[in-house]
């Protein structure tokens, strides 16, 4: 007897964007944006485990310690509404899913800054993984002093009805900075009150040693 041939599998990846009709205000009491949310987190989920596996595998394989830790987020729904107002974007969650690349966040702290380079290209080579967009705060950093390399990301979520491509910012960066940009963030970077010019600029010069730390350390290793 013929065997039944199996049906074919219908592997189609849609947006988020085309997942439901976003064209509404964000309400983040609604059951709305909970399920959004519970897409993004799952997006971190999946991108997540793929990281941990290359942080073992380099750890067991190779015995170099390739990734130190990571950090995830999602971005609370307070600083989604301030950073769409701040741009002046109407407040649906089309234009925030759209505009807003940070919601899902992961952060990938590595021991050296090559380590940063090396990082990316893996994700890079990633299957699933597409890079929409690269920023280069090592090699070029932010006036602030901000150092870090920045990859927007979208990741598969396999749904149970439909399979949707997500969006998720990926920060790489070292020990050092980590400590650097953790602290300035709560000092400087967030807070509405700005700080003197004086202070400002030891902000930079801390950054700037930061970075002379970071090129001495890759020498000694
Ligand atoms: P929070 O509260 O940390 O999430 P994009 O849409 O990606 O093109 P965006 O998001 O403005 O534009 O990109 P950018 O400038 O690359 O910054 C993204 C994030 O990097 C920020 O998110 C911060 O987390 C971090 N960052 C950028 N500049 C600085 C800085 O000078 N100091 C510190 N400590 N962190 C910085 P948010 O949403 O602004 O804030």
């Amino acid at each position: 007897m013929p065997m039944k041939s199996k049906k074919k599998k219908e592997n189609q990846l849609i947006k988020i964007e085309n997942f439901i009709d976003f064209n509404q205000t964000i309400k983040p009491e609604e059951e709305t944006f909970q399920k959004l949310m519970f897409i993004y987190a799952m997006a971190i989920k999946q991108l997540k485990t793929k990281l941990e596996i290359l942080k073992d595998e380099f750890e067991i394989f190779y015995n170099y310690d390739l990734i130190d830790h990571l950090n995830t987020r999602i971005k609370e729904p307070k600083s989604i509404l301030t950073k769409m107002k701040k741009r002046g974007i109407p407040l649906t969650y089309q234009e925030m899913i759209e505009n807003i690349n940070d919601i899902a966040g992961i952060r990938i702290v590595c021991p050296l800054k090559k380590d940063i380079f090396s990082i990316k290209d893996l994700i890079q080579n990633m299957i699933d993984v597409n890079i929409l967009k690269e920023k280069d705060y090592i090699t070029y950093p932010k006036k602030s002093g901000y150092s870090s390399y920045h990859l927007i990301v979208e990741v598969p979520v396999n749904l149970s009805k439909q399979n949707i491509y997500v969006k998720v910012e990926i920060q790489i960066r070292t020990i050092a900075m980590d400590f650097w940009s953790t602290l300035e963030h709560k000092v400087k970077y967030k807070p509405e009150e700005k700080i003197g010019k004086q202070e400002s600029k030891e902000w930079v010069n801390c950054a700037k040693m930061i970075n002379k730390l970071d090129n001495k350390m890759m020498l000694l290793n």
